[in-house]
């Protein structure tokens, strides 16, 4: 078992074994999507302009390589999300948790997408981000806001699933911070094949 698991760790190491998916990040505008596929990509918080056009990136998070699609979330950029939504691996939603005003926008955005015959399989990751601030929402409240209680939503931990909950997840996070987002990717990973 030992030599097993010795060349298991030494090829997925070499890279062989690795896994490939395709993301898109979504979200209202100022919500840090943009921001957190820099950081994932060079590991520094960027400061970057509102996403006008679409912009893709390959970014590497344990042996999987996510081939990711950053796409704007002001109004207009809205109307194209649906284009990206053939051949998923997962959806990350992300929302600014201390912008309370938006809360209910990110809802109705989010829910068209829930609501997408195609994505009824597709796993998604919501990111409650910016907890960094002080009037963020706390988890529970923003699950309130969204209508996704714990007993809704998949469960974090993936051994343990509420029967029945479609794949989808709450992880608050700071990209600023560097918090909270890698448990929501490692959440991710458990479903790519
Ligand atoms: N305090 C704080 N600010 C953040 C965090 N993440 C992102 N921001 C800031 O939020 C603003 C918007 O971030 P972007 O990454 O450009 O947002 P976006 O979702 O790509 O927005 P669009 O491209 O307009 O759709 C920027 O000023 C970021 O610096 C965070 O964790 N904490
Ligand atoms: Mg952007």
């Amino acid at each position: 078992m030992f030599v097993v698991n010795f060349f298991k760790a030494a090829f997925e190491w070499l890279g062989f074994f690795q896994k490939s998916a395709n993301i898109v990040f979504l979200g209202l505008d100022n919500a840090g999507k943009t921001t957190l596929l820099y950081m994932l990509q060079s590991d520094r918080f960027t400061q970057t302009d509102s996403t006008i056009h679409p912009h893709q990136a390959e970014v590497t998070i344990g042996n999987i390589r996510f081939n990711s699609y950053d796409l704007g979330g002001h109004l207009q950029a809205r109307k194209t999300w649906r284009e990206y939504c053939g051949q998923l691996d997962g959806i990350i939603f992300i929302i600014d948790s201390a912008d309370r005003d938006r809360i209910a926008e990110s809802k109705r955005e989010l829910d068209s997408l829930l609501e997408m015959k195609e994505l009824e399989t597709v796993p998604f990751v919501v990111f409650g981000n910016k907890i960094d601030k002080k009037e963020s929402l706390k988890e529970e409240e923003l699950r309130d806001y969204l209508g996704l209680h714990y007993h809704q939503t998949y469960g974090k931990d993936s051994k343990q699933k509420n029967p029945g909950a479609r794949p989808i997840e709450v992880f608050m996070c700071s990209v600023m911070k560097r918090v909270g987002y890698a448990d929501g990717f490692q959440w991710l990973s458990n479903f790519i094949k």
